[in-house]
């Protein structure tokens, strides 16, 4: 029975293996028929700028998708939190108020927008957890689940199998997969 139940999960484990490898193929297939051109772009500007002297590893890839949702979180941490004009951590209307009185129309909307977005139980009041939580939105914005998929999926085109990607690689494994014209 213990065999038989070894037996079972590994052959889920081969099919779930297979299912992502499927999926990640056909991202990377979707992704260069849309615009061969920007993606190929985009990865070797990810090799270029992130890959080591062997080339672009899972790890690289990982660090480019956390540093632009950094970036972006911390945008949007620092947008909000300039609001907090006393100091404790909290932001109220009557802040936001002070704050839109100094800004633009423009600014007034925008202000608006972002402490709207950010006021999860619409109380009229950003506590510090709401202030995270816009910050972890903003940052999931800032390069999409489906980007980073794509870009994980990009390891697909790794043609020698050493777990880094070379330019070469990103080059002949996207003309691999271009439609036949
Ligand atoms: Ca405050
Ligand atoms: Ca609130």
């Amino acid at each position: 029975m213990v065999r038989f139940m070894a037996v079972l999960a590994l052959f889920a484990l081969f099919a779930a293996n297979g299912a992502m490898a499927q999926g990640a193929a056909d991202l990377l297939a979707e992704a260069a028929e849309r615009n061969p051109g920007r993606l190929e772009a985009r990865l070797l500007d990810l090799v270029a700028g992130f890959g080591g002297s062997e080339g672009l590893t899972g790890q690289g890839i990982e660090e480019h998708i956390a540093l632009e949702r950094s970036g972006a979180r911390a945008s949007a941490l620092r947008r909000l939190l300039a609001l907090d004009l006393d100091a404790d951590g909290s932001v109220t209307r009557a802040e936001l108020l002070v704050t839109q009185r100094a800004a633009s129309a423009t600014g007034r909307g925008r202000l608006e927008r972002h402490f709207a977005a950010a006021d999860a139980d619409g109380d009229d009041r950003l506590t510090p957890d709401e202030i995270a939580a816009a910050g972890l939105a903003a940052g999931l914005t800032g390069l999409r689940e489906a980007e980073a998929a794509l870009l994980r999926a990009a390891l697909r085109l790794d043609g020698n199998g050493d777990g880094a990607l070379t330019a070469e690689e990103v080059r002949t494994g996207l003309a691999r997969l271009a439609p036949e014209v």
